[in-house]
């Protein structure tokens, strides 16, 4: 992971989404929406433990970034799921912001998890915050707006499980986004694809 170009810019509540769902996130920060450019989020596992070291949690996380992407609206352009950190590129959501799209992926990752861990009451209380024993609490959010960094970031993604010794070529890494840009192929996560559009349909008066 590379972020000495990452900013760790500031941070806003939207006020949209429950004050529960940020209540990890540092206060006093604020982060900047609503352009046209494109999020280049990167964020590790605590203390960079391998939470998704094995190919059943990958699949897992593909799934639940899948299902955000659906629900909230946003395109996926690039992607990659590594065993103790993801970085993610994509367009600003329909629904929330690209720090919502981050806290609801992070959560439900981490519920689903530690999901059995907690289902015994005394055990519960040694995790009072699930999440915070999954992922790192802050996340690194990089604007996207020249053409050179659309093509860098999805490259250095790609590249990221090579250069980690996990695989000799991209293409082996099956938890990235580029074997749907080299051959198409529909993956866990659909790449540069807008959700379909939900008709919001009124009752007649
Ligand atoms: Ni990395």
């Amino acid at each position: 992971m590379r972020t000495a170009w990452a900013l760790a810019v500031d941070f806003i509540l939207p006020s949209t989404v429950s004050a529960l769902t940020f209540r990890n996130m540092p206060k006093g920060l604020k982060r900047y929406y609503g352009q046209d450019h494109l999020h280049y989020l990167t964020c590790s596992c605590y203390h960079r433990q391998p939470w998704l070291a094995t190919p059943r949690r990958r699949d897992l996380f593909s799934q639940i970034l899948e299902e955000t992407r659906q629900r909230y609206g946003f395109v996926v352009v690039g992607y990659v799921v590594m065993p103790d950190h993801i970085h993610l590129l994509i367009s600003e959501p329909e629904r929330g912001t690209p720090s919502t799209v981050m806290q609801v992926v992070k959560q439900r990752f981490a519920r689903r998890v530690l999901g059995r861990k907690k289902r015994n009451s005394a055990q519960r209380e040694l995790w009072p915050d699930s999440e915070e024993h999954v992922w790192q609490r802050r996340f690194y959010d990089f604007n996207v707006w020249s053409a050179r960094k659309r093509i860098e970031k999805p490259r250095y993604m790609h590249r990221n499980p090579v250069k980690g010794g996990l695989v000799l070529e991209p293409e082996q890494w099956e938890w990235s986004s580029f074997r749907s840009y080299a051959y198409q192929e529909v993956g866990r996560v659909r790449v540069n694809l807008w959700p379909e559009p939900v008709l919001k349909i009124r009752p007649a008066a």
